[in-house]
């Protein structure tokens, strides 16, 4: 389908958005798919007055009844599955089984949301008084700001608009410049589910499409009760401290640095398919994305000749074509960025497999690289910094303990994975001795998490979860309540208080 086809499908006015401020392009061929209006400071204030009002009303509706409203989202998700993720493609450059996957990711934490909805507990807790009991409730929190990143432009705001509004706050959502139209599609299919709900107040979800500032204001408005950002570690430096100072709570998803160790024992046409999917899918461009390759010096050889042959034979190209395995980068700022890391790394004694630009005379304005496979002596400087560019650095070690530390020994913390047939090894990297990440797996590698556990990590990552378990206590308050159905008032600690 072309562009104005699959706005109009999903919803999108194009004239109502339309503007000279902000130029979309695609990164599959560098064309402008849309000339957007873009929204102020000021409108920031507004939506957020707007979206107050709504919380007003939201947080009264019984919670089952708000994830009336989120399955009705994932009805529409279900609906449009193929263009959206079709949209995905064009604007982030995602080849179609990942953009359709994004949006699978989207229904998936909409049916999660659906049943947290009649579950969002609290205790009972054990009083000391005689004729007292206690308990703890959660209540809906406040407005929610969301920000996220060019990468996963849909599934982000998905997890935590499903959440938020089950939970009973609204969301007002500062997509990356990058990819405004995904995000004024998902808007258009909420508003879809909300019209078929019924009597939800209109504002429960806004969209802001703007630059740096846009985002400022909604990071240091004290109407915002919640800042869920997802993004680079120099954003989130940024982003919380100002949410901080202003007592505001911040969730952050930041950058990965992300290991897969490679064991003696290991199953290696397993391992070579976990760290194939992890390092050269989405293009190196996941915060989950396999950076690092720690593999024992006895299968070393071996992994990195299938891992060769798989880059080669892996195929570039448009990813709209059924073939293709790694579509383009988003932008040239993002090829610069991968060339430049990749001289440092030469520089620091790697030796680099690919890398390269590919496809320039077809498609001169995008920016199509080979994945490059770079081995280096130890884990330098350049390694331990996140490139977002399908950069796999590789080690080898010969201590496991070894192994574990160099892992652990980069700024990030969010995913990482071992392959390994051996019990010992694979329990003492799940210990709490072993991997320092949010997340620490085994036989499968960094990236394509479910939605149904927790997601984020520790260290520069950012500290934030989000998703699955039970991510949504963030985006409540938690009220202790302790309750006397007697005719005394004995006081706690035993405290006798004059007669
Ligand atoms: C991201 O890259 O920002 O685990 C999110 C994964 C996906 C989410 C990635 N489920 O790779």
């Amino acid at each position: 389908m072309q562009i104005e086809e699959l706005l109009k499908r999903l919803g999108v006015d194009q004239n109502h958005h339309a503007g000279q401020q902000l130029k979309v392009h695609s990164p599959i061929d560098g064309a402008q798919l849309a000339a957007l209006a873009t929204h102020s400071v000021e409108d920031v204030d507004t939506a957020v007055e707007k979206a107050q009002k709504a919380f007003n009303e939201w947080r009264t509706v019984p919670a089952p009844r708000r994830g009336e409203l989120i399955r009705l989202l994932g009805e529409e998700l279900r609906k449009e599955k193929e263009a959206l993720g079709q949209l995905v493609s064009m604007e982030a450059g995602k080849i179609v089984a990942e953009g359709q996957g994004e949006v699978q990711e989207m229904i998936d934490i909409c049916d999660f949301a659906v049943g947290l909805s009649r579950q969002l507990y609290g205790l009972t807790i054990a009083s000391e008084r005689p004729g007292h009991r206690m308990m703890e409730s959660w209540h809906p929190l406040g407005v929610v700001g969301v920000i996220t990143a060019f990468n996963f432009p849909v599934a982000v705001w998905s997890w935590n608009t499903a959440l938020a509004i089950v939970c009973g706050n609204p969301v007002i959502w500062k997509p990356s410049e990058k990819t405004p139209l995904t995000a004024l599609a998902c808007q258009a299919l909420f508003e879809r589910a909300l019209a078929r709900f019924g009597d939800a107040p209109t504002h429960l979800s806004q969209v802001l499409v703007g630059e740096r500032d846009v985002g400022e204001r909604l990071v240091d408005h004290s109407g915002v009760a919640l800042v869920s950002a997802t993004g680079s570690t120099r954003m989130g430096r940024e982003v919380g401290p100002r949410v901080a100072a202003r007592f505001g709570r911040s969730l952050l998803e930041l950058g990965g640095n992300n290991a897969i160790i490679v064991t003696p024992t290991a199953d290696l046409s397993l391992a070579a398919r976990g760290i194939l999917f992890g390092a050269i899918g989405t293009a190196g461009q996941r915060c989950t994305t396999t950076r690092r390759l720690i593999v024992h010096e006895s299968v070393a050889d071996e992994l990195l000749e299938q891992l060769r042959r798989a880059y080669q034979s892996a195929q570039v190209g448009n990813p709209l074509d059924a073939s293709t395995l790694v579509g383009p980068l988003i932008d040239k700022a993002s090829f610069d960025a991968m060339q430049e890391t990749l001289e440092q790394a030469k520089k620091q004694g790697g030796t680099v497999f690919g890398g390269e630009r590919c496809l320039e005379d077809r498609y001169p304005d995008a920016w199509y690289v080979k994945p490059a496979l770079v081995e280096m002596p130890s884990q330098t400087e350049v390694v331990k910094h996140e490139t977002f560019a399908p950069i796999l650095y590789v080690m080898r070690y010969q201590d496991f303990d070894e192994a574990i530390a160099m892992q652990n020994d980069v700024p990030q913390g969010l995913s990482s994975a071992v392959f390994t047939n051996h019990l010992r090894e694979a329990e003492r990297f799940l210990s709490a001795a072993g991997s320092d990440c949010g997340i620490a797996n085994v036989n499968i590698g960094t990236s394509g998490a479910e939605i149904g556990g927790a997601f984020g990590g520790e260290k520069e990552t950012g500290g934030g979860r989000e998703s699955g378990s039970d991510a949504w206590k963030v985006y409540m308050r938690r009220a202790t309540n302790t309750i006397n159905y007697s005719t005394e008032l004995p006081l706690a600690q035993g405290i006798q208080f004059g007669s």
